[in-house]
Parts: C-alpha cells; structure tokens; sequence
C-alpha cells in the first residue's frame, strides 16, 4: 500500500510517527493507555529496549519503570526468553494442537499459585478475566458480578462498568457500546468497603456468582488492600456461595512468586493471570479449584476456545520466566521488597526536601506516587489526586530518563534487574525532575 503519509512524515521520529500512525491506527496506538491522552505530549515510539532501559526513535534512553505494564521481571531482551523463543519459532509459530510445553507451564502455575489445581491459557487479562467470570456463572447458576471501582479487568463488556486504567485516564469509566443488557448484571462496590460490598449481596441475595477483585489494585495508581479486606471478602463470598475471583494479571507472580494470594494468605476460587506469565508475549490464564475447573470445555460445558492459546513460543517464553522465578522464589522476591523500599524511602526524602504533599505506596515490585494531601484508599480519594502536578512530573522525569507510566491512574513496575546503580540514577533523576514541578 503506498504510504498515506506525506514525504515530510518519513523521518523517523516519535512526532513524525505518531503523526503518520494516525493515518491507519486509532489514536495512532494499538493501546489507549499508550496514548499519553492524560498527561499530553506525544507517545514515544520504542527503538530498543535491554535489561532495564528503553531506547525511543529519537535515539534517547530511558529507565524503565512501565516495563511493558508488568512483564518485564527479569528485564527487556532477557537473553534466556530470547533464545527459548527463537529456539521455538525454528519448528513453525503455532500448530493449533497440544504441545508438551503446555503441561510444563501448567505444572509451573499450579505449582506456584496457591489456589490453582487446573489452568486454561489463553492470549490476554482480557480473555482470562472474561472467561474466569463465565466459568463463575456457569458454575453457580448465577448471573450477577461484583467488581471494584476504579479495577480494570480488561476491555470485556461486563468489565467496563466503573473500570480504572485507560477507560479512568481516558473518562469512559463506563464505557460507550456497552448495553444496558450487560451492565445491569455488573454490580459496583467501593474498594476497601466490606460494608457496601455486604450491601450489595444482601439486596441481590441468590443473583451474585462471583467478586471479581484486584487484590492490589494497580489501575487507580498502585492501592493496597486495607488490613481484613481481602479476608472479609472471602467470608462474604462463602456466605452467600459465590466464587472469589482474584485478577491477578497485574500483581501474579509480581508481589510473590504465588501473587497477592501467597502474600496475603486468601484464597480465591479462581485466578487470573496475564503479562509475566507471557514473559512478553501475548498469554493470559485463568485456573482454580480443580471442582470449578471441571466446568471448562471439553471437560464440563462452561465454552472457551482460542486459536492461539498455548502458542508455542509464548508458552516456552512463559516456562523461561516461571522457571527463573521457582529456582530464585526463596531470594528474588526479598531482593525486590529491598528495592522498593529504598526507591520509596528515596522518594519520601526527595518529596520532603521541597515540602511537597504525596502520599506514596509499594507492595512488592510495584507501587505509585499520588500528590494529594490525603491518604488514598479508594477510586474517589485517587481521582482527588493533583493529576496536573503529575503530569508535570511525568514530563519531567522523561526529561530527566526516567520512563513512568503516563498516567496518575497506573503503577510503576520494576523487576529483578532494577539494581544499586538504577535506585541512585532514578534519585537523582527524580531530584532534579522534581526541582522543575514544585
Ligand atoms: P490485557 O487484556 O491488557 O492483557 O489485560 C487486562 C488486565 C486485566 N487485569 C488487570 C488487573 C490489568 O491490569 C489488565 C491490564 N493492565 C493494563 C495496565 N494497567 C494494560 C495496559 C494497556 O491496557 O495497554
């Protein structure tokens, strides 16, 4: 096809590219959190990235605190995920038929994650969220679905419904397309209220099958579960015979090799998983309890299929990373704590030095900065963030090379790579970014 854009779009840089991709892709990106849309500017078009730096087509570098929006662990072009994937793609890209290599990363989740005996992959969260909850309908008979304010599930119908991450940063938390027809079964509770969810159950008594949570939320800006949240929903959920669903795409294999489910020690009745178990490429997963994953076609009647679930270079890229996390789970997941910590204390000093109003959280290798005044444990206090200052900061620490993501309503991902050196340049990076925003 002759190139839409005009000769003077050819030079090869973000703004020229950005310009050009508009021609063909919505927005010019294939993702809106990608867009930049919240804090302005243009999206920076990716040359290179290796270990725990970016490099754009402009030629400048960055540290990494995106990292692919969460699957980056062991950092970008991981020699070991590399070699597996090219290894792979020298015996076809896909075959739609069972591999060997699937029952190795099934073997490897249940092994890892606590509440999972069986696991389906499939190619996104997406997928794994949207087909979690029909399994929880099918098995309970049930049509209703209880979901978080301000969590992101995915771009599924039933999902849209007050929804965080782009759908927040973009303001279509409740988005246009989906119908009244759905929505009316997608119930909306306030994260870190037991109350309202109790609420919500008693008035729908017998019509709930699930509670679908982000037992971290990541897609509000980085908010972890108040003391006894997690445990009063499995309380809730036992009481009234619904399925706990934890979405555990973002914080599975991230906060401890068996997710937010080992560190808090809940259990839920199904898990989803995305984004590390793909090492990169596109897989998501959805498992539990071996009685409510017997439900799954061919083995029980709840349909779901997908031509490339099981890819098998996703697959041996997903066994590269599961496989580094079982060897290094007694000592990888301290050695992240440490960071974070340090990158957050860091960050508190810096903040104080200017007298700056921030309220900050991390939990394992992800965390956020918000500047507020409050303490923010819901949608509403994350949505009273001063998101212009953040904005200003965003920009400013790209100034600086130091890549976050472009948005108050996200979360910074750092993985194993992040080190002594990275923590000091960040620093001081963010010294100076933030000399230029107070
Ligand atoms: P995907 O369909 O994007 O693979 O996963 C959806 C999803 C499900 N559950 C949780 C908790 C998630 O965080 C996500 C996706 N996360 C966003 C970032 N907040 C992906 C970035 C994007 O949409 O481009």
């Amino acid at each position: 096809m002759d190139d839409v854009a005009s000769p003077a779009l050819d030079i090869r840089t973000s703004e020229a590219l950005y310009a050009k991709a508009r021609h063909t892709i919505p927005g010019g990106v294939n993702s809106p959190a990608r867009a930049f849309k919240s804090v302005g500017g243009t999206p920076l078009f990716i040359q290179d990235a290796q270990g725990t730096t970016l490099t754009d087509v402009d030629g400048n570098t960055y540290i990494d605190y995106v990292g692919s929006w969460g699957p980056m662990l062991f950092g970008h072009a991981d020699p070991d995920t590399v070699a597996a994937v090219q290894d792979a793609a020298t015996r076809s890209t896909s075959y739609g038929a069972p591999t060997s290599i699937e029952i190795d990363v099934a073997e490897l989740v249940v092994d890892l994650v606590p509440s999972i005996d069986k696991v389906r992959m499939v190619n996104s969260g997406t997928e794994a969220t949207m087909s979690a909850a029909r399994v929880a309908r099918g098995y309970t008979g049930r049509d209703k679905i209880i979901k978080f304010a301000g969590n992101y599930h995915g771009h599924g119908d039933f999902f849209l419904i007050g929804a965080g991450s782009g759908p927040l940063t973009h303001g279509t938390p409740d988005s246009p397309g989906v119908t009244e027809g759905n929505a009316k079964d997608t119930l909306l509770a306030r994260y870190n209220d037991l109350d309202h969810v109790e609420q919500l159950l008693e008035a729908h008594a017998g019509e709930v099958a699930c509670i679908i949570v982000e037992p971290i939320a990541g897609n509000m800006g980085c908010i972890p579960p108040e003391p006894g949240f997690l445990e009063g929903l499995r309380r809730l959920c036992d009481h009234h015979d619904a399925l706990l669903i934890f979405d555990e795409v973002m914080t599975g294999f991230r906060v401890a090799p068996g997710g937010a489910q080992e560190r808090y020690g809940v259990i839920p009745d199904l898990t989803t998983l995305g984004k590390i178990i793909g090492g990169g490429l596109p897989v998501g997963a959805y498992g539990g309890k071996q009685a409510v994953m017997d439900h799954v076609s061919p083995e029980g009647p709840v349909y779901q299929a997908g031509t490339l679930s099981g890819n098998p270079l996703a697959m041996h890229a997903g066994y590269t990373v599961l496989q580094k996390i079982h060897d290094r789970r007694d000592t990888l997941y301290d050695q992240l704590e440490d960071y974070a910590e340090a990158l957050a204390r860091g960050t508190r000093h810096n903040l104080d030095a200017l007298g700056l109003s921030y309220y900050t959280t991390q939990v394992g290798a992800m965390g956020c900065l918000f500047f507020t005044e409050r303490t923010v444990t819901d949608l509403d206090d994350a949505k009273a963030c001063d998101t212009e200052r953040y904005a200003d900061y965003f920009h400013a620490m790209l100034e600086e090379g130091v890549y976050l993501a472009p948005s108050q309503f996200e979360a910074y991902f750092f993985g194993a790579l992040h080190d002594e050196d990275t923590l000091d340049a960040t620093l001081k990076a963010q010294r100076r970014a933030l000399k230029r925003v107070h």
